[in-house]
């Protein structure tokens, strides 16, 4: 443990004056910090242009590309953070579980994980080893960005969804049924992937990343009384091993339609937890309760629509978060591919120049 806090990265702390940073503490900020789930890779015509054919695992195994791809949002929005340009399945990817990405699709599993047996190809993930490449960029990246760079991983449902029903899911049904009639296989399941969460998250921080985000997007599918007995507390324990070797470091918990789940999420360890869109943040604040700061929540699909619907909404979000300190304003979920990156440049203006959450208060 003493050995990962001394293999830290020197520009540790050095974003701690940062609104992102300073807002994820629930401390007062000089502006509201705004950056937007995906706001890399979608519908930035530059991206495009960098990232050429082939699947996106290829790219992402390209430090340097990786590193411009990360870059592109930051310089276009003047967003406060930058999210890593990765994918949440890299790791079971990495130590060959038999993972691709499809164009169109997403995760596609080759051989879906199904028994016992399949608990065999899970192998402890070796960031050093298996992503030495996330560890390079990661480092240029540290280096070359103004801001803060969001390390991320996928939670353990969400990953835990695609490895059991092959590739993206409507119902869940393959991986509920594995929960409920096979908990014994289910927990080890999500004990391994909670494990390879965490090394892949340490070595992003130990190579320079300020923040990370726990991506559990599709956990909002499942009820209340199953997420805590069945994805929370592996949650838990991931938040809590990485306090022990990462202290302070700001960490960001987030998933889609988890309304009925915001409770249970604010206990999971992290420092902020993230809103979708249907959730007003009055009430999601009241949700997560006072110790927790909360990320989001502007609706993704109302960015296509005109500028003055678009600068509405954002004041309404800007207006629900309310004065107290720790709101970072994002869209409730990741930026759509057909979102015009002018409208997304306005809407972090708007934020910049209206937000009031923490905005003068005593630090
Ligand atoms: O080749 C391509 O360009 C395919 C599109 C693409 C991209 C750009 C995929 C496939 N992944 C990514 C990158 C990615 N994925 C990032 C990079 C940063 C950014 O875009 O800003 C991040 C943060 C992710 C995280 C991710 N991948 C999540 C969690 C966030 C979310 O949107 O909920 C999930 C669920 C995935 C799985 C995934 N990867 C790709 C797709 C199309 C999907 C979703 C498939 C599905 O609907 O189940």
């Amino acid at each position: 443990m003493a050995e990962q806090r001394a293999a830290a990265h020197p520009a540790a702390g050095r974003f701690d004056d940062a609104p992102f940073i300073r807002a994820c503490r629930r401390q007062s900020v000089d502006h509201v910090p705004v950056w937007f789930m995906r706001q890399a890779g979608r519908s930035l015509p530059e991206y495009r242009a960098a990232r050429g054919p082939g699947s996106i695992l290829d790219a992402i195994a390209q430090p340097e590309l990786v590193a411009d791809l990360t870059c592109q949002p930051v310089d276009r929005y003047g967003t406060d953070a930058a999210i890593f340009f990765s994918d949440i399945v890299v790791p079971v990817a990495a130590i060959g579980f038999g993972v691709d990405v499809t164009a169109g699709t997403g995760p596609v599993v080759a051989r879906p994980f199904r028994t016992k047996e399949d608990l065999g190809r899970l192998r402890p993930l070796e960031p050093e080893i298996d992503t030495p490449y996330v560890i390079e960029a990661v480092g240029i990246l540290a280096d070359r960005l103004a801001v803060p760079l969001i390390g991320f991983a996928g939670g353990p449902f969400t990953v835990a969804s695609y490895l059991v029903e092959g590739g993206p899911s409507k119902n869940f049904t393959r991986v509920k049924a594995l929960m409920h009639c096979e908990p014994g296989i289910w927990h080890e399941l999500i004990e391994r992937l909670c494990d390879m969460a965490l090394a892949s998250l340490r070595s992003q921080l130990d190579a320079g990343a300020s923040a990370v985000q726990v991506f559990d997007s599709w956990a909002g599918i499942l009820t209340p009384r199953h997420y805590a007995e069945l994805v929370l507390p592996a949650t838990r324990r991931l938040f809590a091993e990485l306090a022990d070797t990462h202290p302070g470091i700001p960490t960001i918990l987030f998933g889609v339609g988890t309304g009925e789940l915001l409770a249970a999420m604010s206990t999971a360890g992290s420092d902020v937890v993230g809103i979708d869109w249907r959730v007003p943040l009055d009430v999601a604040r009241r949700r997560v309760g006072p110790g927790i700061a909360v990320q989001g929540n502007l609706d993704p699909a109302l960015c296509l629509a005109n500028w003055d619907v678009v600068a509405e909404e954002t004041r309404d979000v800007l207006e629900r978060a309310g004065t107290a300190p720790g709101h970072v304003f994002n869209l409730g979920h990741g930026v759509l591919p057909e979102t015009d990156p002018a409208i997304l440049e306005q809407v972090v203006r708007l934020v910049h120049a209206e937000g009031r959450a923490g905005v003068g208060a005593p630090s």
